[in-house]
C-alpha cells in the first residue's frame, strides 16, 4: 500500500518503495520547542514539556520528530544564533533533561532528529569573540576580509547581500576587517576552509550522536561555502527590487558551491563511521523549480532527504491543478536515479502554519499520479494551526473544480475538528 500522510508543523515524506530504512515511508514531525509544551509555567516550552507529550506523537503515528534548536543562544533569531553548539539553553532545560527525552523516545520507538546549524554561530559565541581578537585557531573560524576603499571611503569587500537584506559584510572595529554574514549581522558565517573549524563541527555531530540522536536536519546548507575569490555576484536585470534586496543578485558565488556538497559528503562519512544505525541527514535548501538540480544534488552527496519546499514556495492561490501536477512531476523527474526517497514539505517555522488540507497520493520514485494504489490516507492536523490560518486564502475551491486532475481534496469540517480537541485525525479513502 502506498501511504501518504500530511503533517502540520513539519513536512511529509512519501515513499512507496519498501525499504529497511525507516524514513522511506515515515511521518516526521517538527517540534518547535518554544511553543510545544511548557512544563514549569514560565511561559516558554521546554524539553521536559516535549518529553511529557511524546505519547501524542505515537498516537499520531509519527516515526520521528525533529526539534528546532534548543541550544545555548542569545535568541536573537530564536535559537538559530547558537553560542554553544553542545549545550542546551537554560530556558529549554539541561543535558540531563535531554537524556530523559532520548530515553523516553527510544522506549516509544520514536526517532529523534536535531537541528544542525553549520553556516553560522551567534556573534556572542566565544569562538567569534576570540576570532575578533585574532586568537589562533579561532582567528580563522570566520570569514574575514579587508575593506575596499573608494576615494578614501571604506566599503565592504564585494557586493554580496545577506538573506535579510543589505550588505553581507559588517565592519569590526577591533579586528579592522569585515566579517561575512549571509544572514543577520549577529550570525557570522563559519569558515569551513579552516580545518580546525571543520573538525569542531564534526565534533558537534559526534557529541549529539553519542547522546542518542538519530540524525540531523541541516539548516541553510546552500550558504555553507562561498567562492574563495570573493568576486561580485552578477546583478539580475530589471528586477524592480531595491538594490539591497538579495533577490537582485545571481548567487553564483554564495550558494551551493561545490565545496558545500563535499562538506555534506564528509558529514555522511563521519556519521557512517560511528557505530550504530545509519543516521539520517536532511538538508534544508530553498530553491525555485528552476533550480531543482542544485537541491537534488544533496541526495547524491549523502543527504537522505533533500527538502522539497515546492508546496511552500512554488505555488500560490492562482496556481491551477495543472501547475500542481506539472510541479510534482518536475520534482520527481529531477530526482537522481537510485534508491532515494521523495519528500513533500508542507510547512515549517519559517512559514505560515499550514492550513491547507488537500491530500495527494504521489508515488515515490515512480513519476505520476496513483489514485488506485492508495487506499487509506490519514490526515493529521493541529487545531491551533488551523485556527491561525482560517482567514487565509485557500486553494480548495480551485482544486474542487478539477477533480479529474488527480488531485484529491479533503473537505475539512473545522467545527468537527474543534470538538475532537487540540489534535485530531481524519481519514479518507479514494
Ligand atoms: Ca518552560
Ligand atoms: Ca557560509
Amino acid at each position: 500500500m502506498c501511504k501518504i500522510t500530511i503533517f502540520l508543523g513539519l513536512f511529509l515524506t512519501a515513499g512507496c518503495a519498501p525499504s529497511e530504512e525507516w524514513w522511506r515511508d515515515s511521518f516526521i514531525y517538527q517540534i518547535y520547542p518554544r511553543s510545544f509544551k511548557d512544563s514549569n509555567g514560565d511561559g516558554v516550552g521546554d524539553i521536559n514539556g516535549i518529553t511529557s507529550k511524546l505519547e501524542h506523537l505515537v498516537d499520531l503515528n509519527v516515526s520521528a520528530f525533529w526539534i528546532s534548536p534548543f541550544f545555548k543562544s542569545p535568541m536573537s533569531d530564536f535559537g538559530y544564533d547558537i553560542s554553544n553548539f553542545t549545550d542546551i539553553d537554560p530556558i529549554f532545560g539541561t543535558l540531563d533533561d535531554f537524556s530523559k527525552l532520548i530515553t523516553k523516545a527510544k522506549s516509544l520507538n520514536l526517532k529523534v532528529i536535531l537541528d544542525f546549524v553549520p553556516n553560522h554561530s551567534s556573534n556572542k559565541h566565544p569562538w567569534f569573540q576570540k576570532s575578533i581578537q585574532k586568537i589562533p585557531p579561532y582567528d580563522n573560524y570566520y570569514v574575514w576580509r579587508n575593506a575596499t576603499f573608494v576615494n578614501g571611503t571604506r566599503h565592504p569587500p564585494n557586493n554580496w547581500l545577506s538573506v535579510t537584506r543589505g550588505s553581507a559584510w559588517t565592519w569590526n572595529d577591533v579586528r579592522q576587517q569585515y566579517y561575512l554574514h549571509q544572514f543577520s549581522y549577529f550570525q557570522p558565517d563559519l569558515n569551513f576552509r579552516s580545518s580546525a573549524l571543520n573538525q569542531e563541527m564534526k565534533d558537534v555531530l559526534t557529541f549529539w550522536t553519542k547522546r542518542g540522536v538519530d540524525g540531523f536536519r541541516v539548516d541553510a546548507i546552500p550558504q555553507a561555502f562561498e567562492d574563495a575569490r570573493f568576486l561580485d555576484e552578477p546583478v539580475k536585470p530589471n528586477t524592480g527590487l531595491p538594490p539591497d534586496d538579495p533577490n537582485t543578485l545571481e548567487h553564483i558565488y554564495t550558494k551551493n558551491q561545490k565545496e558545500t556538497y563535499e562538506l555534506v559528503r564528509s558529514w555522511r562519512n563521519h556519521l557512517d563511521a560511528m557505530n550504530g544505525t545509519r543516521k539520517i541527514i536532511l538538508t534544508e535548501s530553498y530553491i525555485t523549480l528552476d533550480e531543482l538540480n542544485q537541491s537534488m544534488k544533496y541526495y547524491e552527496y549523502g543527504a537522505d532527504i533533500a527538502f522539497n519546499f515546492m508546496f511552500v514556495t512554488g505555488f500560490n492561490n492562482r496556481s491551477t491543478p495543472t501547475d500542481f501536477k506539472d510541479g510534482i512531476e518536475k520534482w520527481l523527474a529531477h530526482m537522481p536515479r537510485g534508491n532515494y526517497s521523495s519528500n513533500w514539505v508542507v510547512d515549517n517555522h519559517d512559514n505560515n502554519r499550514f492550513s491547507q488540507v488537500s491530500v495527494w497520493c504521489i508515488t515515490g520514485m515512480k513519476l505520476g499520479w496513483k489514485t488506485r494504489g492508495c487506499r487509506i490516507m490519514r490526515l493529521l492536523i493541529r487545531l491551533d494551526a488551523v485556527q491561525d490560518q482560517l482567514a487565509t486564502t485557500s486553494r480548495r475551491g480551485i482544486l474542487r473544480e478539477h477533480p479529474s486532475s488527480g488531485i484529491i481534496q479533503l473537505a475539512l469540517d473545522f467545527q468537527q475538528t474543534k470538538q475532537l480537541g487540540y489534535e485530531s485525525t481524519l481519514t479518507t479513502r479514494f
